[in-house]
């Protein structure tokens, strides 16, 4: 985002060389404790833990970043989000980031030093900082995927709401340290109880950032939606050697600029399904192994509709995990991630 630094002067990897099997990839697993438990046993290949309704597992090794989540399984309990890098890891704490890296990637993530005199952009802006400051200590210079989880995400501090404070701090960070042109993919979710956190996933090259054709990018959205708009594009493909890594932003009901179907969860879940379908079909793959979806509820209640939806569009083999969060615009019911990995069939 800084002038100086295009994103068309920055090393793009060549997909025509076929890189040794041992480049990293990362694999997601939704899991309940016990599952979480057994993972874990494999903890030299573990790069990061996010917990949705639970505080850190004592089954973690204690060298493997941990970050409780603001939001909790839609159903209740306790789920985890494990990202395993398929090559081996090792701990980087700095700063205020715990975080840990393979080979070629990395992840971190940061709880949000939030007090009732400083306003989230001061909050916000320091953190995306401090996470800067922590990939360049790491040795990797380009976020690939960032989750930023507010608490009280749609209330308005002082005449403006956080979501709004949020993106003019993290506006401001990258403005003063992205090296990419566009933002990667991201996601924007009211926690529901704890402290606002980030996570991402970094890599020594940049992916390569997505838009959906249905919809105005996020970092062009009018000025009606906030001083500065959201920096994250629709969507980021990491190409690692032969495989990609393609990293679905949050994906909500909205068309143009503007929501859609307001309060009418059936329509919703429709618009935000085929928002997936428009920006999957913009990354120009094809070969996709199974998809893992983070599908965020207003209301917990709405699980069985949105599943029906999703299952229907998408294989049933997918992974699923429902969360109970707050969507950034307070009309809006759902909103769904989605990741996968693409690996063109040995030949
Ligand atoms: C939207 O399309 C819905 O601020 O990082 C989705 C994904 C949303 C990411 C963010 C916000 C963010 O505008 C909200």
């Amino acid at each position: 985002m800084t002038p100086q630094n295009k994103g068309t002067d920055l090393p793009r990897p060549d997909p025509s060389i076929t890189q040794p099997a041992s480049v990293s990839r990362a694999a997601v697993s939704y899991l309940d404790l016990p599952a979480a438990r057994a993972l874990s046993a494999d903890s030299p290949h573990i790069l990061g833990a996010v917990g949705f309704g639970m505080p850190r597992p004592d089954f973690l090794p204690p060298g493997c970043p941990f970050i409780a989540a603001p939001l909790s399984p839609a159903g209740g309990g306790a789920m985890v989000e494990l990202w395993q890098s398929s090559t081996p890891c090792r701990s980087i704490n700095f700063g205020s980031i715990t975080g840990a890296c393979s080979d070629h990637l990395a992840f971190g993530a940061i709880t949000l030093a939030e007090t009732r005199t400083i306003h989230l952009e001061v909050t916000a802006e320091a953190a995306y900082l401090a996470i800067f400051d922590f990939l360049d200590a790491a040795g990797f210079s380009a976020p690939i995927r960032f989750w930023n989880y507010l608490t009280e995400i749609t209330q308005e501090e002082e005449g403006l709401e956080r979501y709004h404070r949020f993106n003019i701090g993290r506006h401001r960070a990258f403005s003063a340290r992205l090296r990419e042109e566009l933002p990667p993919a991201a996601s924007g979710v009211g926690g529901t109880y704890g402290s606002s956190v980030i996570y991402f996933l970094a890599a020594h090259a940049p992916a390569r950032p997505v838009e959906n054709p249905r919809q105005v990018s996020a970092f062009a959205y009018p000025p009606l939606y906030g001083p500065r708009s959201p920096s994250f594009s629709r969507a980021s493909v990491a190409h690692l050697g032969s495989d990609a890594m393609i990293f679905v932003s949050g994906t909500a009901s909205i068309v143009g600029h503007e929501s859609r179907h307001a309060s009418d969860l059936q329509s919703q879940a429709a618009e935000t399904i085929e928002n997936l379908r428009a920006v999957i079909g913009a990354t120009g793959i094809t070969d996709f192994d199974h998809w893992a979806f983070k599908i965020y509820l207003r209301n917990p209640a709405h699980r069985g509709a949105v599943e029906l939806a999703l299952i229907r569009a998408f294989s049933p083999a997918c992974q699923r995990l429902y969360l109970h969060g707050e969507i950034c615009r307070r009309e809006l019911l759902v909103e769904i991630e989605a990741f996968c990995t693409a690996t063109p069939p040995m030949s």
